[in-house]
């Protein structure tokens, strides 16, 4: 497995658009794979193709604490969604920077596995942000952007200070 670079903001492809997947073969399994092996490694609980510069609806997760529940999800769509709750997320294209955001709380998902075969699940908490974190990247959107212009600004200004003393 190969670990791939993370795009980070303000990267101009991290606003491309990914496009649905059809075509569900071995080449798909590897980047599949290589998306896992890199979000472990960074480490974060998700990564969308987006970010490793693959316009491919198709996301990787893994919030378990022991970091042995990988899931993929392909061509993902929000059926449903009750609710609303804030976290505090962060994101690996824009590291050492956290910030509130209002997501929607319960959400019923459909998406298809590495294979092809469609499934459909309820979620909340932790899953559900992460989900539709991700979700937001394969169409261009990035979690900053939920933030009023004063916050983004403090915020990116922070990211900017920490890569200065990042070597
Ligand atoms: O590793 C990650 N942690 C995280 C924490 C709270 C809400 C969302 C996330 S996703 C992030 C990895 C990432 O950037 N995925 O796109
Ligand atoms: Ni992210």
């Amino acid at each position: 497995m190969a670990k791939l670079d993370i795009l980070e903001f303000p990267d101009p492809r991290l606003r491309l658009v990914a496009q649905p997947v059809e075509t569900f073969d071995a080449d798909l399994k590897r980047l599949a794979d290589d998306m896992l092996a890199t979000m472990y490694d960074a480490p974060g609980i998700g990564l969308a193709a987006t970010q490793v510069d693959v316009q491919k609806r198709l996301l990787v997760l893994d919030i378990s604490e022991t970091h042995d529940d990988p899931q993929v999800f392909i061509n993902p769509e929000i059926l449903e969604s009750r609710g609303t709750e804030v976290c505090q997320e962060g994101c690996l294209s824009f590291p050492g920077v956290y910030a509130d955001v209002e997501r929607r709380d319960w959400i019923r998902v459909k998406a298809q596995d590495v294979t092809g075969k469609a499934f459909e699940f309820e979620t909340d908490g932790l899953l559900a942000v992460c989900i539709q974190h991700e979700m937001d990247h394969l169409v261009g959107k990035v979690f900053v952007d939920y933030l009023s212009p004063l916050k983004r600004s403090l915020l990116l200004r922070k990211l900017e200070k920490q890569r200065r003393h990042a070597g």
